[in-house]
């Protein structure tokens, strides 16, 4: 298992972001990287890539004018006089076809929802993410599984919409530009409707998620078992979920994805299924998460993790070395699986 990871990625800071009718500090907090780093070993930064070549690997996925808005989005906030954070307040209800010029309404025109705010260093850390997860894909290729520790997340980000912290969807970046009959299994705790929405319907390529059943948790309007069909599973799972049942699901969405056929599977890993989770609700345990790994490396393929959720942020390295100690062949550094259920 390659290690990737790319310090610029810290670049992206959100101080604060509103739900429930408030505004709350920002779970996704550069210091979520700290304990992953630490727990494991052997990391290797990605080579460094021009904005045109991870331009042109993006726009395999996201809407050009919306890749233009990330890139501008902060600049046009700061020349509209606002300080701090981006962040929208008005949506479109239904996307409507106008030329959009003032930010606030073109925040609102690429995004769903007021938790995913674009920060001064946002742009950067993206592109940082984007060269991380290509670095990483170029290891699978070559043989070996790898491990992208990417951040911000991506699974709730779309074509041409922002969300849940999300920006750029990694794992569509990954499935995609790899050229392979590819399988995203998704292990976020929040279902990973970007991803759904990149990849519904596309030669070649499935999706298939294991989430919080989202008539009682965000993202609400995706990943309800209705949606099944065609190249998309998903297993919506009830609050308080734990390590048996997850498993039955685990089992199922791997015997789906084999059914596939894929030649490559990419995991969207979030650790915010962990019972400690600050914002979420099932409870596996630190030294479950191993197994879940083995599980996956079981199938037998080529595989490639990008990191997504999970904000207990003492308790993720463990967390996340435990899953990919289930691939074996891991440098293990100072925490040890298992060790350190906080
Ligand atoms: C990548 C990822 O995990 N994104 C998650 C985005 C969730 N944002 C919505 C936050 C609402 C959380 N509800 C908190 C309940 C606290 N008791
Ligand atoms: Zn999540």
């Amino acid at each position: 298992m390659r290690l990737f990871w790319d310090e610029k990625q810290r670049a992206h800071r959100p101080a604060q972001e509103f739900f429930n009718g408030a505004l709350h500090p920002a779970a996704d907090r550069p210091e979520r990287v700290d304990s992953i780093l630490a727990a494991l070993g052997g990391w290797e930064a990605p080579q460094e890539r021009g904005e045109t070549e991870l331009l042109g690997a993006l726009r395999a996925v996201h809407d050009p004018a919306y890749l233009s808005f990330l890139a501008s989005a902060h600049a046009e906030w700061r020349a509209a006089g606002r300080e701090g954070d981006a962040l929208p307040y008005a949506f479109p209800i239904r996307r409507r076809p106008q030329e959009l010029e003032r930010i606030d309404a073109r925040l609102g025109r690429y995004s769903y929802d007021t938790c995913t705010p674009v920060t001064e260093g946002t742009w950067d850390a993206l592109l940082a993410g984007a060269a991380t997860v290509l670095e990483a894909l170029d290891a699978v290729l070559a043989g070996d599984h790898a491990f992208a520790l990417t951040r911000p997340p991506g699974h709730h980000a779309g074509a041409d919409y922002m969300g849940g912290y999300s920006y750029l969807n990694w794992a569509a970046l990954a499935a995609v530009a790899s050229g392979k009959r590819a399988a995203v299994l998704d292990l976020d705790y929040h279902h990973g409707n970007g991803t759904q929405d990149v990849l519904e319907g596309r030669e070649g390529l499935s999706f298939a998620s294991l989430h919080a059943d989202p008539r009682t948790d965000y993202p609400f309007f995706w990943g309800h078992a209705e949606e099944n069909g065609g190249n998309i599973r998903n297993w919506p799972l009830p609050r308080g979920t734990e390590a048996d049942a997850y498993e039955a699901a685990l089992d199922e969405a791997c015997a789906w994805v084999a059914g596939r056929s894929p030649e490559l599977l990419v995991v969207s890993f979030g650790a915010d299924t962990w019972e400690g989770d600050p914002i979420s609700h099932f409870r596996l345990k630190t030294e479950d998460y191993a197994r879940l790994g083995q599980r996956l490396a079981a199938l037998g393929l080529p595989t490639l993790v990008v990191m997504e959720g999970g904000y207990a942020v003492e308790a993720l390295g463990a967390n996340v070395a435990g899953f990919l100690s289930g691939f074996s062949l891991l440098h293990l550094g100072g925490a040890v699986a298992g060790s350190a259920s906080r």
